[in-house]
């Protein structure tokens, strides 16, 4: 075949990286009932019952445990929503968040 004298047009294409994920964690207290935080972990995370209940005592024996993961901004809104339910029935139940490692 004869030569054209052409480079081979090979593309990069890159893919768009992902967004860095952040935790969502329930911290344990001496005061919020179990089974509220139970009610609450389905009702703002929708985990299924036996998940919620894992999820509860987990951070009840060890003072805290991961909920889920989420993109910042959704992590973030979830926490503040799930406290804040807590803080309006006066219980001090407290969901932070925190990079992924
Ligand atoms: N420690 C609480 C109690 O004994 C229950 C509880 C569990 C509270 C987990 C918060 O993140 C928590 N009533």
């Amino acid at each position: 075949m004869a030569e054209t004298g052409t480079k081979p047009r090979t593309k990069t294409v890159l893919k768009p990286a992902r967004p860095p994920l952040h935790k969502v964690i329930l911290v344990n207290d001496d005061f919020t009932p179990r089974d509220f935080v139970v009610r609450l972990l389905k009702a703002e995370f929708r985990v299924p019952e036996a998940q919620a209940n894992v999820i509860m005592l987990t951070a009840h024996t060890k003072g805290a445990c991961v909920v889920a993961v989420f993109t910042k901004e959704v992590a973030e809104e979830k926490a503040t929503r799930a406290t804040e339910a807590a803080r309006n029935k006066g219980y001090p139940l407290l969901f932070t968040t925190e990079p992924e490692e």
